[in-house]
């Protein structure tokens, strides 16, 4: 086993790595910047090391200080958590070089994933079914442009490779905007990710964002943990995530899942990953692979039984995969809701110190989070200060559960989505489940209007 890991993030992820790492007889170094020498984690670990200022790019960014941290505390690996370095492909490729091992896939696999245009193409050559598209770089001949968008359809959307996560795409309604707007997203694109290569694909016009979670050894071993249903989100911020999807079927959950468990092989995948799909009219539409753990991953740890953290720093020691596909499970629904410190109704980030703190607790309640009674959530980072997860035998119990959690749970001092999270538990079309990536925009509009017109 590994007998040392850095943690290289902060937060709930950092507290949530710590944990598995302790749970499998593995020390702790944790990395903070000088805000956060206050962090749940960084007291936990058996060690810390201050690797800069409060802005990301000179602590948690700066690659140099992380490294440096692993060799002065002598550590064997790396963990990145989400976000920060986590898909830095050049990150990944340093460690290893500097004789670490980096806890997630080889550099070359993030650095594939990272190219959406490449990923793309080696999910279609594997079998990964994808939206109808360019299936490559679009070129500068604007005849042939409109002749690719015909073919495909209106709408069309039109994303730059090196972008991701909703950044840098613009949706073409006609064949009149078409042109320009291929050049814009190309500045955008050259601008924002020095990279100015985009694609073009039929634009759904109301799919749900479901996923699905892989494991694998890269050493001929994978398998997928069903898939998670993120269809929730404002501004590509997921709010609510559950598994499994309302309406996925054994079969179908099965289908896709071989697809990917297959695709993972054919790539030689390592870690834990997620394929994105877009959902609509019953099939699935590939359309990215994350080459980190998730934000949103307890939810499948809860229908799973499987601790996916723990099962990453195995990979990462070399084991072969323990789990075969057939011991995997699903028990149940699980939900999570993100917990962030912004005001309810305007969304804007609300830091600051917490007065009390209660976490709510009873039969399938999980809360993971670093936030304490008397701790100061810093103005620097995401304003996500946890998340509150349930399950339940059924999706209607999961709800109950987590419709208690949240008015159990209090958190003063600092305004937080609390609100926001219940009246959403409340909405009966959520209740009803399987609702689209816009529906929550949607529901937010109309209350804004009915707000407005009462004033
Ligand atoms: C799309 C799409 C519709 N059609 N691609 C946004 C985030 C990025 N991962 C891909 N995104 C989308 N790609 C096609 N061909 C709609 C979105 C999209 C979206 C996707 C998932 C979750 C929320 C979303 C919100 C707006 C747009």
């Amino acid at each position: 086993m590994l007998d040392k890991v850095v943690i290289a993030n902060r937060g709930e992820i950092a507290l949530r790595i710590l944990r598995a790492c302790h749970a499998l007889g593995i020390r702790t170094v944790a990395v903070h910047s000088t805000v956060d020498r206050n962090l749940k984690h960084v007291a936990m670990a058996d060690e810390s090391v201050c690797i800069g200022p409060a802005p990301s790019p000179q602590s948690y960014l700066d690659m140099a200080s992380i490294i440096a941290a692993a060799e002065v505390t002598d550590a064997q690996a790396i963990h990145p958590g989400y976000g920060f370095l986590a898909e830095n492909a050049d990150f990944a490729e340093r460690v290893e070089q500097s004789g670490f091992v980096f806890i997630g896939p080889k550099a070359d696999t993030i650095r594939m994933m990272g190219d959406k245009v490449e990923a793309i193409r080696a999910m279609k050559e594997a079998g990964v079914p994808c939206v109808p598209g360019s299936g490559g770089p679009l070129g500068d001949d604007p005849a042939e442009n409109v002749r690719i968008a015909r073919e495909i359809g209106y709408p069309v959307i039109v994303k730059a490779s090196g972008g991701g996560g909703g950044r840098g795409m613009r949706v073409v309604q006609t064949e009149a905007a078409l042109v320009n707007a291929i050049a814009t997203t190309k500045q955008e694109a050259k601008a924002a990710f020095g990279n100015d290569m985009v694609y073009m694909e039929k634009f759904l016009e109301n799919p749900r964002h479901i996923e699905i979670q892989v494991l694998a050894d890269g050493q001929g071993h994978a398998i997928h943990l069903g898939e998670r249903d993120c269809s929730m989100q404002r501004r590509h911020q997921k709010v609510v995530e559950e598994a499994p999807a309302p309406g996925i079927t054994p079969e179908m959950r099965e289908e896709i899942g071989r697809v990917c468990v297959e695709a993972c092989l054919r790539i030689g995948y390592r870690g834990a990953g997620t394929f994105e799909f877009l959902f609509e009219d019953g099939r699935f539409y590939f359309i990215e692979m994350n080459t980190r753990i998730q934000v949103e991953h307890p939810v499948t740890e809860m229908v799973t039984g499987i601790d996916l953290i723990r099962e990453q720093l195995m990979i990462a020691a070399g084991r072969p995969l323990s789990i075969r596909q057939e011991d995997v499970v699903l028990r149940g629904h699980a939900i999570e809701c993100r917990i962030n410190a912004e005001d309810p109704d305007s969304f804007l980030p609300c830091p600051g110190r917490i007065q009390h703190f209660h976490a709510p607790g009873g039969p399938g309640v999980r809360v993971d989070s670093h936030v304490y009674e008397g701790y100061t959530v810093p103005a620097n980072y995401d304003s996500m200060i946890g998340k509150l997860i349930v399950h339940g035998a059924d999706r209607e119990q999961a709800i109950c559960r987590m419709r208690v959690a949240l008015s159990e749970m209090v958190i003063d001092g600092i305004r937080t989505n609390i609100p926001l999270q219940q009246r959403i538990l409340a909405d009966t079309g959520f209740e009803e489940g399987g609702r689209n990536i816009h529906y929550l925009e949607k529901r937010l509009a109309e209350r804004k209007e009915k707000s407005l017109s009462l004033l």
